[in-house]
């Protein structure tokens, strides 16, 4: 009879200290909010859909991310800053559209013939485990990744030169200088801004990975797509350094063990959604591919290797060693390839 009541005596005090009755005692669940400036279909907000689900599942629901898709917490422009001054938690930013402030990362934006997605991704999260560059600073990388390759696609056929010649098309980032380079009326913004241009004909056509022709529908209005793979834009998700630093050490590891994996996942979510993107663009809006000959393709080339060149100038000219970053990206694309 003693024991039972000392029992019941314990029971009321952790009751009255939980507030709640023992068993239904919970550790405090950590919310997090992470901010994405495209639209909800895009691939930047889909990887963080997928790493949403995996870190509340691998935490064991220990931490809850809500995700605020197509800048409703910040936009492409405010994203880093945002993050460092705390306004969210996490974001998503693709840093060709800053192409001075993240200089070390972007040379995986140079013409340098990174074959996907998936190789770029691990490719730039190489470069910037060796290179640590100070852009960063200021926040904890979550993870890194690419798009495709480029491509052009437009309202009208492009498949000469000729044809690119004073023709609006919309690139952000170091893509601007290819478009410059081949004669091409570049106008800059983010993806973010290119459904409304393309609809009110400020552009005639744009230069991204393909996968947009599906998940905004820029196939109702592009009817061509030419193939010239030239380039990647790389992306990086970042958290807020002292969010970081508070965080518990279990939910730190979790976090850690899917910097490489989530960099895969995306590359390998890109690349297939390209060629899902480019199906349904001809089937569903008769979407006509050009390709380029290899002659062709040779001369439109020659036209980018001052870039990398001038690059290079830049780069050394702000204490950095661009010859050397060039050349580990080429080594590390193949590398990264052959596995
Ligand atoms: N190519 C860059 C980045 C990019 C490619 N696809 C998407 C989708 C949503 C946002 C950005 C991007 C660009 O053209 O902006």
């Amino acid at each position: 009879m003693k024991k039972i009541s000392l029992f019941f005596c314990v029971l009321a005090a952790v009751a009255l200290v939980s507030g709640t009755t023992p068993g239904t005692v919970q550790a405090k669940k950590l919310s997090l909010n992470y901010a994405n400036f495209p639209p909800a279909p895009t691939f930047p907000c889909v990887q963080m859909e997928r790493w949403k689900e995996q870190i509340e599942k691998r935490t064991d629901g220990a931490v809850a991310i809500n995700t605020f898709p197509g800048g409703t917490l910040l936009d492409a422009k405010d994203m880093m800053d945002g993050v460092i001054n705390g306004q969210a938690d996490i974001g998503c930013i693709c840093m060709a559209y800053q192409p001075g402030r993240f200089t070390v990362t972007n040379a995986t934006s140079l013409p340098l013939d990174i074959p996907d997605a998936k190789t770029g991704s691990l490719v730039l999260l190489d470069l910037y485990n060796k290179y640590q560059p100070k852009a960063f600073d200021k926040v904890k990388v979550l993870t890194m990744f690419v798009t495709a390759p480029a491509n052009i696609m437009s309202k009208a056929p492009v498949a000469e030169l000729s044809d690119l010649k004073g023709l609006d098309l919309r690139a952000s980032g170091g893509a601007a200088q290819i478009l410059k380079a081949w004669g091409a009326n570049q106008v800059g913004m983010p993806m973010s801004d290119t459904p409304e241009a393309l609809q009110k004909g400020v552009v005639k056509g744009l230069f991204s990975s393909l996968e947009v022709m599906k998940d905004l529908k820029f196939a109702e209005i592009c009817k061509y797509i030419t193939i010239t793979d030239t380039v990647i834009y790389p992306f990086a998700v970042i958290m807020n350094k002292s969010v970081w630093d508070n965080l518990p050490g279990h939910v730190k590891q979790v976090m850690d063990s899917m910097i490489e994996e989530q960099a895969a996942w995306t590359g390998e979510y890109m690349d297939q959604h390209v060629s899902d993107s480019i199906a349904w663009s001809k089937k569903e809006h008769q979407v006509e591919v050009i390709r380029l000959s290899p002659e062709k393709k040779a001369e439109w080339n020659a036209k980018l290797a001052p870039i990398t060149e001038n690059w290079i100038k830049t780069a050394e000219e702000k204490g950095l060693p661009g010859e050397q970053i060039v050349k580990d990206i080429k080594t590390l694309v193949v590398k990264r390839t052959a596995k």
